[in-house]
């Protein structure tokens, strides 16, 4: 008898190799089933003719399991399609009544629940969470009177004016259609391409060269509605409103070189972030305001509050606070409920309004459409996350994946029949503002459009020092990526519109110079009186809360060192984590075990907002002649971080080029001294600017 003849005679081997690991079921509540129900008997072994025999086509299980997995992801969004959702609320500080009767701005003692997606636009589902990029803030409002959807960005204004160039747009920063690449960057020829053949991207694209397209977290980070939207009292008065989101915790950004290695050594930082601070209970908040004004101050703007690319200074417009937002909960499946939450401008509530804004228009048709295709069909309302939590009813029936049970023989309106509902509400009913429209039909864009130069020099102008050279950094190291030396030279012709200095830094950056006709502005450029709000560092407040201290040390140190620090980091509202030689266990002076957080080549400090490094005697020289230790405590340096040292860590200071005292960011740790003042006062300040 063969050796394999023998195997088949003991089919009873059953399991596989799991070993002690297979646990039968003790009580119902345990048993896996089928979908159908039916409790498996094993889960490790599809069924054969003998042991080694062809599977049978009967094994119903084995097919239902793969037939499951098989359809288990569908199309990502076109566009936002790597994002982040989390659960919250949103609790009015008043009633704004005068302003509109939208229910949910009605009562500060209600919490209305939220979910949230941030997203970043251009990348796919598995891109890194750092990339360069706008990012999508979509809030879902389950208010009392229906779904209300605030679908913005984390900037204020727009590439394009008018819908009818989205799908030119994102075709254009999408990967090229042939060679499928570069990944979600807009650092090719394609994009700038597209860019310089649209003026209007003008200012916008100023915004994505700043450092809001890096920011440090979602948590750290402004929204904006973008659009001109409406808001109408109980009184019929209408007002004309811009939203802003703005975060408690403060708003600040990666430096490009750490959105860098961050993209390699943790593709996601954001989300990590994100659900570590909710699961700590360090809930990230968000302030929603307003700016209002009227249809006749709006007249006397120079700018079109129609156009999407144009912003309204806070100088001129002060920001009026609605509310809070809390983010206090993750989810508890990410597909579930993030991957198949549907946002849609269109979803809004009575109390507020739609303008004329034609991209908004536009916006209104695309997001339903979309989701017809990602989930499959007219039902998605029904999917938990996308159900409103008010009553809701309707004669809409049947479709793909219909998972409500609706009664009854009428599913028309006028109906005599049974007792002919759900009927329409006059009174309570959603009601659009009846605004008087008139005008000939064309495909024009107003004249009122025309100036894409004068808010962009605007925004460019109101940056500190700092802020601009970033700009010009950022559209030297795309503009470099270009291969096309004509789209280069095109976009210097637009920056001579902007600001020539900025032009001039761009241009020296590649090489180039400035000698190149501007491109002719459809109207003159002007000079706004500069805003400060649209600086985030003039803005920005000196805090570690919510940030996170990266400590390299090694085995054995000091106990009463290590605790100490890590209080007062934690007072200061942030996270300590420890990162060793290796990823095992370490034990302080105490024997205490400390499990580090990271191991040394696996954490480089660009994870980190402030550093601090303490050695152990014994372990100074080792760790000074370690690469890996050089290029941490190097690039902390010159990512402009806040360093903390021990005496013990002279060395590696040296060994990095590091001077102690040359700035007010590297700070000696007495270790004797249970006072870390010094070293938190310097690192709330975030970065040293004058390093760079
Ligand atoms: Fe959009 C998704 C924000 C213009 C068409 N958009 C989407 C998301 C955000 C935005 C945050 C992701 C929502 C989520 O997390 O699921 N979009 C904006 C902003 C815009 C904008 C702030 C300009 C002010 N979008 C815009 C235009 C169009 C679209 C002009 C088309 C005419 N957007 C879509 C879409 C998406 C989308 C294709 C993709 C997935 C989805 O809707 O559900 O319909």
């Amino acid at each position: 008898m063969s050796k394999g003849k023998d195997k088949q005679a003991k089919p009873s081997v059953r399991k596989g190799n799991g070993g002690e690991w297979h646990q039968e079921a003790k009580s119902t509540k345990e048993r896996m089933t089928t979908n159908q129900g039916v409790v498996v008997s094993d889960d490790q072994n599809s069924l054969k003719v003998g042991g080694r025999g062809s599977t049978l086509l009967e094994d119903f299980h084995l097919r239902e399991k793969i037939t499951h997995f098989d359809h288990e992801r569908i199309p990502e969004r076109v566009v936002h399609a790597r994002g982040y959702g989390a659960h919250g609320y949103f609790q009015a500080y008043e009633s704004h009544a005068s302003l509109t009767k939208a229910a949910f701005l009605q009562n500060p003692s209600e919490k209305t629940p939220v979910f949230v997606r941030f997203s970043t636009v251009a990348g796919s589902k598995g891109s890194p969470d750092t990339a360069r990029d706008v990012r999508g803030f979509a809030v879902k409002f389950y208010t009392q009177e229906g779904n209300y959807d605030l679908v913005g960005n984390n900037m204020p204004v727009f590439f394009i004016q008018d819908a009818i160039k989205f799908p030119d747009l994102i075709h254009a920063v999408k990967p090229a259609p042939d060679r499928d690449f570069p990944q979600a960057q807009s650092a090719h020829d394609s994009f700038w391409d597209f860019v310089s053949l649209m003026p209007e991207s003008m200012h916008m694209l100023v915004w994505v060269m700043s450092d809001r397209a890096i920011p440090r977290s979602l948590r750290m980070m402004e929204g904006f509605g973008i659009h001109t939207f409406r808001m109408i009292n109980a009184d019929g008065e209408s007002t004309l409103v811009k939203f802003h989101w703005r975060p408690k915790q403060g708003i600040f950004s990666l430096i490009w070189d750490e959105a860098v290695v961050i993209s390699g050594a943790d593709p996601d930082f954001h989300r990590r972030d994100m659900w570590n601070s909710i699961e700590a209970g360090d809930y990230p908040e968000w302030e929603l305001s307003v700016q209002v004004f009227t249809e006749e101050e709006a007249n006397k703007f120079d700018y079109d509050v129609l156009d999407p690319t144009k912003l309204i200074p806070e100088e001129d417009v002060p920001l009026t606070p609605l509310g809070k937002m809390v983010l206090d909960r993750n989810v508890d499946n990410f597909f579930a409920e993030t991957e198949q939450v549907a946002f849609c401008p269109a979803n809004i509530v009575p109390g507020i309004d739609f303008s004329n804004d034609p991209l908004l228009q536009g916006r209104l048709f695309s997001y339903l459409d979309t989701q017809l295709t990602r989930l499959g069909g007219p039902n998605f309302q029904q999917i938990p996350v996308n159900q409103p939590k008010c009553p809701m009813q309707n004669l809409q029936r049947d479709g793909h994946m219909q998972m409500d049970i609706p009664k009854g023989r009428v599913s028309n309106e006028p109906s005599s029949l049974d007792d002919g509902l759900p009927r329409e509400c006059d009174k309570t009913g959603f009601k659009s503002y009846p605004e008087k429209v008139s005008g000939e039909k064309l495909r024009i864009r107003p004249e009122s459009f025309a100036d894409h130069y004068t808010q962009a020099r605007l925004f460019y102008k109101s940056m500190t020092g700092y802020e601009q050279d970033h700009i010009a950094g950022g559209f030297a190291f795309e503009l470099g990526k270009c291969q096309k030396i004509e789209v280069r030279e095109r976009m210097i012709a637009h920056l001579l519109n902007i600001d020539k200095e900025l032009a001039g830094k761009v241009a020296d950056n590649l090489g180039m110079n400035t000698n190149v006709e501007p491109i002719k502005p459809a109207v003159p450029v002007k000079d706004m009186p500069l805003s400060d709000a649209l600086s985030q560092y003039k803005k920005t407040p000196d805090t570690l809360a919510g940030k996170k201290v990266g400590l390299l040390t090694t085995d054995g140190i000091d106990a009463a060192f290590f605790m100490n620090l890590e209080e007062a980091v934690m007072d200061a509202g942030a996270n300590i984590e420890v990162v060793a030689l290796k990823a095992g266990p370490m034990m302080d002076s105490e024997g205490n075990e400390i499990i580090p957080d990271h191991f040394l080549s696996g954490a480089p400090s660009a994870l980190f907002d402030s550093v601090v490094v303490a050695p152990t005697e014994d372990m100074a020289k080792k760790l000074a002649d370690n690469p890996n230790a050089v290029d941490w405590i190097r690039m902390a340096n010159a990512h402009l971080k806040v360093i903390g040292y021990t005496d013990q860590a002279m060395n590696l200071l040296k060994k990095s080029h590091i001077k102690p005292g040359q700035d007010e960011g590297i700070v000696l740790l007495d270790m004797s001294k249970n006072n870390f003042d010094d070293y938190l006062n310097a690192a709330k300040k975030h970065r040293i600017w004058d390093r760079s």
